[in-house]
């Protein structure tokens, strides 16, 4: 018999269809790098408080040691950034980029601001991929914009998307959307993710909840770690 999963969230026990077998559920954890957590990083030079985007980190840390225990759930990474030739850098992504203080491309105290393969690009240590997880290396907000997420989801099964990571109002949220409209059934963990306002942050996960659930649900990580107990 396959393990399935069912947990309160907001505004429907999620999911829609009841429960879902672990084999169709995959866990996106969503630009957890240097360049938007870490000292010297693309949001740390832009004058933001780091420790509401590293609040994710512990709660993400224990959701990530639950979920490996279930070899069934696919675990996904992905990373914002440009090539180093800054080829798919829109002009006026950069341009604002620089007038915050942080251009991208330029190099800083953790190499290029988010350019692949420079140390502020890497996803944090604490919260690596483990071996067979998969990576996705997106240039935009969403992670399903020109990158082959989608077709990856597809071919392995997964119509169940459980999301954390930053920045709540901006990555996350694109993602959330663009998966949304896609037909995935989504699920937020709210303590999982931080975002470089709190207000930005408690708004966006407050707009999920509107209209029976706009994009999806909401839950604190503990819902998720107890229904993967039973599961
Ligand atoms: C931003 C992101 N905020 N990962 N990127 O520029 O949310």
């Amino acid at each position: 018999m396959s393990k399935t999963l069912s947990l309160p969230a907001d505004p429907y026990r999620w999911p829609f269809d009841n429960e879902v077998a672990l084999s169709k559920l995959a866990v996106i954890v969503i630009d957890m790098q240097t360049d938007f957590c870490g000292r010297g990083g693309y949001v740390d030079r832009m004058g933001y408080d780091l420790s509401l985007t590293r609040a994710a980190v512990e709660p993400l840390q224990r959701v990530l040691a639950a979920v490996r225990r279930h070899p069934e759930i696919m675990v996904i990474h992905t990373r914002e950034g440009h090539r180093p030739e800054l080829v798919d850098l829109p002009a006026n992504k950069r341009w604002r980029s620089e007038q915050i203080g942080a251009t991208i491309g330029e190099p800083g105290p953790c190499g290029r601001v988010l350019t692949r393969g420079e140390p502020g690009w890497e996803i944090i240590p604490e919260l690596a991929p483990a071996d067979g997880e998969i990576v996705v290396d997106k240039p935009g907000k969403g992670s399903f914009y020109a990158t082959d997420l989608e077709h990856v989801l597809h071919t392995c099964g997964r119509t169940h998307l459980i999301i954390g990571g930053i920045t709540t109002d901006v990555c996350v949220h694109t993602t959330m959307r663009e998966a949304n409209d896609r037909g995935f059934e989504c699920l937020m963990l709210t303590d999982c993710t931080g975002a470089t306002e709190t207000r930005h942050r408690d708004a966006a996960i407050s707009m999920i909840s509107m209209q029976g659930g706009i994009f999806g649900a909401t839950a604190p990580s503990s819902a998720l770690l107890a229904g993967l107990e039973s599961a």
